[in-house]
């Protein structure tokens, strides 16, 4: 099992996308085991965004990041990590496929709609960026047992 950070972005709270945006989370048998609403500050932009604070896009990224609340959560599954990230499609939503999220909703680079945490080292990173230990619910829904076997 892996946990994934999960920011649906200001152009997804903006767009009234993030009912949708959590179904399709939902509907592939993702858990999610912690869920937040926030404002992203400038400070928590630079720490999240730490690999692209010196590159010329970064004052853009900054103010778009902040300029609206942000659903934070972690989202639990088999390598679900990779499968999330599959699910956004590429970057820009110009080049993402169609049935991906970035290729149905997105027609940016920068404002493509979902982050996701990229390798298990940027998922412990980032998770302890936007939730304590103690927020992360470990319930299993119930339905769980029809999504997969008990040995997968
Ligand atoms: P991703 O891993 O898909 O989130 O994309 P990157 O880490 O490459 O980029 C982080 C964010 O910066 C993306 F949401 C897109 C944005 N970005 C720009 O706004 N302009 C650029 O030139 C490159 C990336």
């Amino acid at each position: 099992m892996q946990r994934t950070l999960i920011l649906l972005k200001p152009d997804c709270f903006q767009r009234r996308l993030v009912g949708e945006i959590i179904g399709r989370f939902e509907n592939k048998g993702l858990n999610i085991i912690a869920m937040k609403l926030l404002q992203i500050t400038p400070a928590l932009a630079k720490q999240h965004y730490a690999e692209h604070a010196e590159k010329p896009f970064y004052p853009s990224l900054e103010a778009f990041i902040t300029s609206a609340p942000v659903v934070a959560m972690a989202l639990e599954g088999l390598e679900a990590i990779g499968v999330v990230r599959e699910m956004l499609g590429a970057t820009n939503g110009l080049k993402a496929a169609p049935g991906t999220i970035r290729g149905d909703f997105s027609s940016s680079r920068q404002m493509n709609l979902v982050h996701a945490s990229d390798s298990p080292e940027s998922a412990v990173r980032e998770l302890a960026l936007y939730f304590q230990p103690g927020e992360f619910c470990g319930s299993q829904p119930e339905l769980l047992r029809f999504l997969r076997a008990d040995d997968e």
